[in-house]
């Protein structure tokens, strides 16, 4: 774990949030943040989904330093009602679905050091803010993002979480899509990352397969590499609409048949828009 004076400090409410306390950053902080930022916007005008570029834009994150919510609030609730509230590092699943659930997104306040920009061992405000913020800006996409939270807590009475697990990983942390100008990506752990950025579409090792509900849930992903295959939607209303009906019958059916797929296997009915030759890494853990 990171440590972070201001976080140490403070007793988090019982919701687990604490005060952002922006003036507390340091210098090296907001420079770290800049760098970041200025390798990653370079990388995504033309990787990225148009509308994660126009967040960005519409809440002037490219004001420079990390940003303040004192600031950054107004602007996103004007939009679509959605704020940022801090963390100290990772919450419990239940408390993190209560947030999204309320159109609360939870960002941790802690900043990676400049000597590990490319490693991170748990989400920090670079990933957070800038990976997550911007796409909470689109009507479409913010109300999947809600829907996500509330799915996520009743995942919990059926012991499925990790289903509803593998569909937030494999769209809103990795997902791709195509667009009019090509395909782009939306996923927040592609978009804040450099090496990801450019390997999850312009590689030949992974899987490019068409968005399926009932086979994301089935699949198991890396938490410790670039991932081996990624899911391809056609929108956002795509993606919404697939929350929209009853999971239960879904998480039973799952449950029961306990199908598995790797990262790495293709399933029969799978809509390969690139077999990948799965050249990178071969045997990193999956879970
Ligand atoms: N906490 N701060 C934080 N950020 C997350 O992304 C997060 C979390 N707690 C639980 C959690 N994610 C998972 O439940 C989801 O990835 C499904
Ligand atoms: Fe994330």
């Amino acid at each position: 774990m990171i440590e972070d004076p201001i976080i140490a400090a403070q007793t988090p409410a019982p919701d687990f949030t604490i005060n952002q306390v922006w003036e507390a950053y340091t210098d090296e902080e907001h420079a770290v943040w800049d760098l970041l930022y200025q390798r990653q916007s370079d990388l995504l005008k033309d990787r990225t989904t148009p509308e994660f570029l126009e967040g960005l834009e519409k809440l002037s994150l490219s004001d420079g330093g990390i940003p303040d919510l004192s600031t950054l609030n107004p602007k996103l609730q004007a939009l679509t009602g959605w704020t940022v509230v801090m963390v100290p590092h990772l919450v419990p699943d239940n408390v993190f679905f209560e947030h999204l659930a309320n159109r609360r997104f939870p960002a941790g306040r802690f900043i990676r050091k400049r000597n590990q920009l490319d490693y991170l061992q748990e989400p920090d405000v670079f990933h957070d803010i800038f990976g997550h913020v911007p796409l909470l800006t689109q009507p479409v996409f913010a109300d999947y993002m809600q829907a996500y939270g509330q799915g996520g807590l009743r995942s919990l009475e059926y012991d499925a979480l990790k289903y509803l697990a593998r569909l937030y990983w494999y769209t809103v942390e990795f997902g791709l899509i195509n667009t009019p100008a090509g395909l782009r990506h939306y996923g927040a752990g592609i978009v804040s990352s450099y090496g990801e950025a450019q390997y999850s579409l312009e590689s030949r090792s992974p899987h490019h397969i068409g968005f399926d509900l009932k086979r994301v849930m089935q699949t198991e992903y890396k938490i410790d590499d670039f991932q081996d295959c990624y899911f391809i939607i056609d929108s956002f209303e795509e993606l919404f609409a697939a929350t929209q009906q009853d999971f239960e019958p879904i998480y039973k059916n799952l449950i029961e048949n306990d199908t598995v797929f790797t990262p790495q296997c293709l399933a029969q009915e799978d809509s390969i828009i690139q077999r990948g030759d799965l050249s990178y890494g071969r045997d990193n853990v999956s879970i």
